[in-house]
């Protein structure tokens, strides 16, 4: 029998084999950089109402899968704070649009680790014991013990939330999906800088008949595990 979201292209996930002993929650950089003011994203000048979207969903989800177990694990992006493992092209791109990475800002230096627009917005702040990978680039495997993690916790599927959906959340799900896992990216968890492409990225993930997994919103999952 199995237990199905009513997810597209097809049920997630595809086995019916979803429980919280094999799947975790992965919320990838919901960090005042990305969605508070005076963040990285803001110095952009872009919407934050956008990014900022996705946090009320992405609570609720949060506590009632904390609530029936399943494993939760938060991303943060990141470089150290003497900067060794920012790459100079992408510090130099930064600059360009006035929000240089390293670089002051009213929240610290931007996207340094330690500083306070680093940080995980106190609404979504890790509990004890859920894991928090800190990555220096956009995907959450490269450079981290994500897939070691996931691996020694006998873990098959990752329902994905967080921001930004067509830059960290589809890179990290491309990857995931690469290495063998099931994937369900979430909705209204997600979000981008751009809505155009927000939903260009959830449309990519649909093709092929699941190219890199499915898609469903908050609700939906909720329907198919309570
Ligand atoms: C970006 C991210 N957009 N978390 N990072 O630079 O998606």
């Amino acid at each position: 029998m199995g237990c199905y979201v009513d997810s597209e292209p097809y049920p997630y996930p595809y086995n019916g084999d979803l429980r919280p002993e094999n799947t975790v929650f992965l919320i990838i950089d919901m960090q005042t950089d990305f969605c508070g003011k005076g963040g990285y994203v803001d110095q952009m000048g872009y919407d934050l109402s956008l990014t900022q979207a996705p946090i009320a969903p992405i609570k609720k989800v949060l506590s009632v899968l904390r609530e029936k177990g399943f494993h939760i694990m938060h991303t943060r992006e990141g470089h150290r704070p003497d900067l060794a493992d920012l790459p100079e092209n992408k510090r130099w791109r930064s600059r360009q649009i006035g929000a240089g990475i390293g670089d002051p800002g009213p929240c610290g230096k931007i996207l340094v680790r330690g500083e306070p627009g680093w940080e995980i917005i106190p609404e979504l702040a890790p509990l004890p014991g859920e894991a928090i990978i800190d990555k220096p680039g956009k995907g959450s495997f490269y450079a981290t013990d994500l897939d070691m993690l996931l691996r020694q916790k006998g873990i098959q599927n990752i329902l994905l939330a967080g921001i930004t959906t067509d830059v960290c959340v589809h890179t990290t799900m491309r990857d995931a999906n690469d290495r063998g896992y099931e994937c369900l990216l979430l909705s209204d968890c997600t979000a981008a800088t751009d809505y155009n492409n927000h939903l260009a990225a959830l449309h990519m993930v649909k093709m092929q008949g699941g190219v890199f997994g499915a898609v469903a919103d908050s609700e939906t999952l909720l329907a198919a595990i309570e």
